[in-house]
């Protein structure tokens, strides 16, 4: 069985229901269990800032799916909800990253695990915290909460508990 985190972002209302969804579509499948959940958080954009904020989450699965079926799995669900990739980094209903699977690292055409860019993230990392801090997230061997460490305090100011 394999261990994984996946980060679950929205910035299209409703945001909260896609969240919940994507995780309801996840407990479907036969060969994922979800087992744990971080609390919400809504999130300042990063990247491309001139859009909505966006409601963020990170669960831990089980599997026994390879990473790149688990991949597909979660393509169909964010299609499932209605995803549409016009601007790489432009709004959508629902974004599902494998963040980390086990402590692999997988480098193939579709897939590179520990999700390159999860350690400058607060986004990612701060919901990572609330179920893994003492998990190791890259090369460097640094936890979730050094990493988080290292991050601009003012990106971390950027990402709030959302109470609906
Ligand atoms: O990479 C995921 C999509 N995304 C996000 C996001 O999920 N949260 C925040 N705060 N900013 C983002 N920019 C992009 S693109």
């Amino acid at each position: 069985m394999n261990t994984c985190y996946l980060a679950l972002g929205s910035n299209i209302e409703p945001r909260k229901t896609y969240l919940e969804s994507a995780i309801k579509h996840l407990h479907a499948q036969e060969n994922i269990t979800v087992v744990k959940e971080s609390f919400i958080y809504e999130t300042d954009p990063f990247g491309y800032e001139d859009q909505d904020p966006f409601l963020n989450q990170v669960i831990e699965i089980n599997t026994d799916l390879p990473p790149d079926v688990l991949l597909q799995v979660i393509q169909e669900i964010e299609q499932a909800n209605g995803r549409e990739r016009k601007l790489r980094w432009g709004p959508r209903t629902l974004d599902l990253d494998i963040l980390l699977y086990n402590e692999e690292n997988i480098q193939t055409e579709t897939l590179v695990i520990p999700h390159p860019r999860m350690s400058e993230r607060a986004f990612v990392l701060v919901p990572l915290k609330d179920i893994a801090k003492n998990q190791s997230i890259n090369k460097d061997n640094l936890t979730v909460e050094e990493a988080l460490n290292k991050l601009p305090k003012d990106e971390i100011k950027g990402i709030r508990l959302y109470k609906s």
